[in-house]
């Protein structure tokens, strides 16, 4: 097997210093090691939504499908149950996943469909220039919300362990070995996985400072508890001024989705023999 080169001839657009470059680098080297671990990457699809983040797809020299925004988790879930063999990997932003296609993550959750949501939170939207997201704090100033917004961020890790997700993990830009680690995982989980990235946006919330005071890695944390990772997940609430946990907080083994699909496809189709077995008999 040859080694597919990720490279792609795209011309970088990023403002210098921003965070999406520590998903990209971590990413590729994970799609790397996947590679080097016998699964060619022609089984691996990438979905991204519309934002600075979504042009991530552009470059990386896999097989991707550049959606809409806020459409990158159904375009995800089409991918995997058209070909439940393939490695799904989506790229959302904040505004994207939490805010314009937040209906769609929370039915996806439920379903524990086997996808890996990489979730670029820089708190802002970036690409339209600077305006709030569903997780901007209390009181951010930005294009729309020149005098502060007045609405509490929600805490969408503490949504999705509600709604079923079976991995959910928070990373930053400023880890990238921690990112690997935590990518690596997310795409071996069997069931619906995302990631939260605190990636920074330097030129419309440049939170390095504040987040390099407050991070800390998770350790000694039971990821199995669910009780235990709910206590982690609202400890920061992306708005207290407290320590921020970055790790795996909450994994579980669970059936899928696709796994359910296919046993209740073949029920059907038990259904179907045995009335055309009755309807024989009674001719
Ligand atoms: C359906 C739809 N609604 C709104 C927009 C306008 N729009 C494009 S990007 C964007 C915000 C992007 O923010 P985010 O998802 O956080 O990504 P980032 O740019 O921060 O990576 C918006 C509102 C759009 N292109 N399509
Ligand atoms: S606007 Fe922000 S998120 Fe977009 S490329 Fe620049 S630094 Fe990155
Ligand atoms: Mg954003």
């Amino acid at each position: 097997m040859t080694s597919q080169n990720l490279e792609t001839n795209a011309k970088n657009t990023w403002c210098p210093g921003c965070g999406n470059f520590a998903i990209l680098n971590s990413i590729k080297a994970v799609l790397k090691s996947i590679q080097d671990e016998g699964t060619p990457l022609e089984n691996v699809v990438l979905v991204s939504g519309i934002g600075c983040h979504a042009k991530i797809v552009d470059y990386i020299n896999v097989n991707s499908f550049y959606s809409i925004h806020g459409r990158a988790t159904p375009v995800a879930e089409g991918i995997k149950l058209a070909n439940p063999t393939l490695k799904v990997i989506a790229f959302a932003g904040d505004g994207d996943a939490y805010g314009e296609g937040i209906e769609h993550l929370i039915f996806a959750a439920k379903r524990n469909i086997d996808v890996t949501m990489i979730i670029h939170n820089n708190r802002v939207y970036g690409l339209t220039t600077g305006q709030y997201t569903p997780t901007s704090p209390l009181g951010f100033k930005g294009r729309s919300t020149p005098k502060g917004s007045i609405e509490p961020p929600i805490n969408p890790l503490e949504l999705m362990l509600a709604s079923g997700a079976t991995f959910l993990a928070r990373g930053f830009s400023h880890g990238i070995e921690q990112l690997k680690k935590i990518f690596k995982e997310a795409i071996n989980h069997k069931g619906f996985a995302l990631v939260d990235v605190l990636q920074v946006c330097v030129t419309f919330y440049n939170m390095y400072e504040y987040y390099d005071k407050r991070v800390y890695e998770l350790k000694d944390h039971d990821a199995g508890d669910y009780g235990g990772a709910l206590n982690k997940i609202k400890e920061w609430n992306y708005h207290a001024d407290s320590k921020i946990e970055l790790g795996v907080l909450y994994k579980k083994a669970a059936t899928t989705f696709e796994e359910r699909l296919s046993a209740s496809k073949k029920d059907a189709v038990d259904i179907d023999s045995n009335i055309e077995k009755v309807l024989a008999k009674a001719v």
